[in-house]
């Protein structure tokens, strides 16, 4: 194992790299894989309509995992909504079925106490300095801070992973995860550098082999380039980064050009239902879709071992060639 940091020392990681949570991506299949490679996975708990389909997957998930595969956990993510789920229901489950670390996004006072006093590791994904010192505060154990290249949830700051990685460096008591944008072994390397305890990814582990969705969703990853993603819901406050596509660029003209223009407006484009549909069916157009700048960066579907261990190999590659210093002590 050439990378010890908190995620190898405290959760028994073998390479630190993790997949957060993903809106019905984040199932048994890509998980258990992510596992089997020595990484951490979350199931995604909100992806299953009910507390006792999180439970099910949760045992499909470990009936997939292999002798050497490492503990994976649930992200439950905890957004202002009209009519919330039942957080503490899903927790619940997911305490009972023995799952030991959770990734929070969201508020997490809702269920951090239950969580923490039930033994897990939280992990509190953020985009914000201000919210991850919040976080740090109610005791939450590891941050994982998402720049605005991110997949999905970036914040109304647009402050970029380099920025805030500093950041959290300078300011942060407990260990931090890099995410947004991280999709290759140097930056992995990069992170590390930055004192980032691993680094969490969306899109790169969306266009792996396991991944259960439709290949064409991942030939189009592969085909995108770091433009071919797009800032919506600017407007609402709830900015989100998404596949540039039909139904995500009629989103952004109705937001920038409707007059007195309110959620409902772009509601129907925005549903979950339809974005689901796009996974299911490979028609890329279908709905609106997450996707990270990294896209630019991701030229193949490899299977989550493959990747895992190319990530390590190239992040060691890239800290040996990292000569500078090494060169100009020789020359001494
Ligand atoms: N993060 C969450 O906390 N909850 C989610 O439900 C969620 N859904 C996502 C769905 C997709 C398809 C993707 C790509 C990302 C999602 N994310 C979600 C964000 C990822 O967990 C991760 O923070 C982000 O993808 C990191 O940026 P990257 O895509 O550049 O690697």
């Amino acid at each position: 194992m050439p990378f010890d940091t908190w995620l190898t020392s405290q959760l028994g990681i073998r390479i630190p790299l993790v997949q957060g949570g993903m809106m019905w991506v984040g199932k048994a299949d890509l998980v258990s894989a992510v596992a089997n490679a020595g990484c951490l996975g979350f199931l995604t708990a909100l992806t299953f309509e009910t507390p006792e389909l999180l439970r099910a997957e949760i045992r499909k998930c470990r009936s997939m995992l292999e002798a050497d595969a490492v503990q994976f956990g649930v992200n439950i993510t905890l957004l202002p909504a009209i009519n919330p789920p039942d957080y503490m229901a899903y927790a619940k489950v997911a305490v009972e079925e023995g799952v030991r670390v959770i990734e929070t996004a969201g508020d997490p006072s809702k269920i951090l106490k239950y969580i923490k006093d039930n033994g897990c590791t939280v992990i509190h994904k953020c985009v914000t300095l201000k919210h991850a010192l919040r976080a740090e505060k109610l005791g939450v154990d590891c941050i994982s801070i998402d720049g605005i290249e991110c997949a999905g949830h970036g914040g109304e700051y647009d402050s970029t992973s380099l920025v805030l990685l500093s950041l959290c460096a300078e300011q942060l008591q407990i260990p931090y995860l890099a995410s947004g944008g991280f999709a290759n072994g140097r930056q992995f390397a990069a992170a590390l550098a930055l004192g980032a305890a691993g680094v969490n990814m969306g899109t790169r582990w969306m266009t792996t082999k396991e991944a259960p969705i439709h290949p064409n969703v991942k030939d189009a990853i592969v085909k995108a380039t770091e433009n071919d993603t797009i800032l919506v819901l600017r407007k609402f406050r709830n900015t989100t980064r998404l596949h540039k596509n039909k139904v995500s660029m009629e989103v952004f003209k109705i937001e920038n050009t409707k007059k007195d223009v309110e959620f409902r407006d772009v509601a129907h484009l925005m549903s979950g239902k339809r974005g689901k549909g796009v996974y299911e069916t490979g028609d890329v157009d279908a709905g609106v879709w997450s996707l990270g700048m990294c896209s630019g960066l991701i030229h193949d579907v490899p299977s989550c071992k493959e990747l895992a261990l190319r990530l390590q190999r190239e992040a060691e590659e890239a800290l040996e060639k990292t000569s500078v210093l090494r060169n100009a002590r020789a020359r001494l």
